[in-house]
């Protein structure tokens, strides 16, 4: 595949030739780590052999991209100021900023309006803020799901970890490791009797290898042909431990190997390298060419759970958690990563292509800021839930008809 023809010409005048020419150098490389990994390997860690997918991607959709992004990066850092500020906030949430071209990339290829018979569905893990974000669920209604709200997403009930809007085909969140991946594989076998192109997608993170359903799902969904796609987020941590001290693979990919199921390792703070293997994996789907593995390379820089360790006004948590018997991972080693932040990815890669210019993209920074300040600013005047609230839902109201089964 010719990747440089594809590529958008910068003009001088927007500054971005010498920007241009090294993302070019960049992409004649990937594809040639791509080239040499596809003849030793059944997959590969650079652009190379998945195809260019990002090339036919509009200005407007790349900037798209870079907008959400920014939501659920200002998103996570608004809640963990509240968080640690407002002693009247009741929220929590195991924060998702450095992981967010994840989400990003992977929604970006999904239908996510439409009848609910025609959207893709998201399965999420016990860290949902950005899924949701990325899938489209309202942001203001989330802050005040979030916050126990009674006008928010899902009544107050829910909060971050039960968080769900089918509306956008969200789900939602799942506090327990494991379960997602199998629930989701009844949709896409659900797809599949339906005879309908839609694709089930399940996050889950590096700790799900440990747990049974990760082995289960895989199995079945090859055995039977779902549309699954399976994206690992390989943050290194599961909790306060390595993920190696669970999973015998460098690469959570080799398993999907040993199932039979197509897999991708890409570097989960690239957006588009990120994006264009997950629309091999949604095409591969959609024609009946069932499930894809997609590991992502990422790291998240709070802790945990919660804000311990961060400061507000600060991006990232640093040194010891207290709610972690060590300091389980070196603080330069959190630094290390965020130097290679999505969000500056994703900006340096859309004003290297000439779709915006620097300042053009800190206005739209700060225009996110102050959209995400306003929903937090609407969740806090929202009612609280009472405690008659408790009741709702448990027992059926009025009167019930008697009801038979077959
Ligand atoms: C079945 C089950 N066991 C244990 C837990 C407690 N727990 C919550 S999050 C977590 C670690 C998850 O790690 P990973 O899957 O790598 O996701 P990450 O937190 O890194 O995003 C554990 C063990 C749980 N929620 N469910
Ligand atoms: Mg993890």
């Amino acid at each position: 595949m010719d990747h440089e023809a594809n590529m958008k010409v910068v003009s001088p005048e927007q500054g971005g030739m010498l920007a241009s020419e090294s993302r070019r150098g960049f992409l004649k490389l990937a594809a040639l780590t791509g080239a040499v990994a596809a003849v030793s390997g059944h997959r590969a860690l650079a652009n190379g052999d998945i195809g260019y997918h990002a090339k036919d991607l509009s200005d407007d959709k790349l900037v798209e991209l870079y907008r959400t992004i920014l939501k659920i990066r200002w998103h996570e850092r608004t809640q963990a100021d509240q968080m640690l500020t407002n002693p009247d906030y009741r929220g929590y949430n195991h924060f998702y900023a450095g992981q967010e071209a994840v989400a990003t990339g992977v929604c970006a290829t999904l239908r996510n309006s439409g009848p609910f018979d025609q959207i893709d569905l998201v399965y999420s893990s016990h860290r949902p803020s950005g899924h949701a974000i990325a899938k489209g669920v309202d942001i203001p209604k989330m802050c005040a799901e979030n916050d126990f709200r009674a006008t928010g997403l899902n009544g107050g009930y829910a909060a971050e970890m039960h968080l769900s809007d089918p509306s956008v085909g969200f789900i939602g969140a799942d506090g327990m490791i494991g379960p997602a991946p199998v629930i989701a594989s009844g949709s896409a076998f659900a797809f599949r009797a339906r005879e309908s192109d839609q694709v089930a997608v399940v996050f889950a993170g590096d700790g799900n290898y440990a747990a049974p359903h990760f082995h289960s799902t895989l199995n079945n969904a090859k055995l039977l042909d779902l549309p699954l796609i399976y994206v690992m987020e390989n943050n290194l941590y599961h909790q306060y431990a390595h993920y190696s001290y669970s999973c015998p693979h460098k690469d959570i990919a080799d398993a999907a190997a040993a199932y039979g199921i197509p897999s991708r390792v890409v570097d989960g703070q690239d957006v588009l390298q990120v994006y264009n293997a997950a629309k091999e994996a949604v095409d591969r789907a959609r024609a009946g060419g069932g499930p894809s593995f997609i590991e992502a390379k990422t790291y998240r820089y709070y802790n945990h759970w919660g804000a311990p360790g961060a400061k507000a006004g600060e991006l990232g948590a640093f040194g010891y958690d207290p709610l972690a018997i060590t300091s389980f991972r070196p603080e330069r080693e959190v630094r290390a990563w965020m130097q290679r932040d999505p969000v500056d990815i994703a900006r340096k890669i859309l004003v290297d292509w000439g779709v915006l210019d620097s300042a053009r993209a800190i206005e739209i920074e700060a225009e996110i800021k102050a959209e995400i300040k306003d929903a937090f600013a609407w969740a806090s005047e929202q009612p609280l839930c009472t405690p008659e609230d408790g009741l709702k839902h448990v027992f059926a109201e009025g009167t019930v008809p008697a009801r038979q089964f077959g």
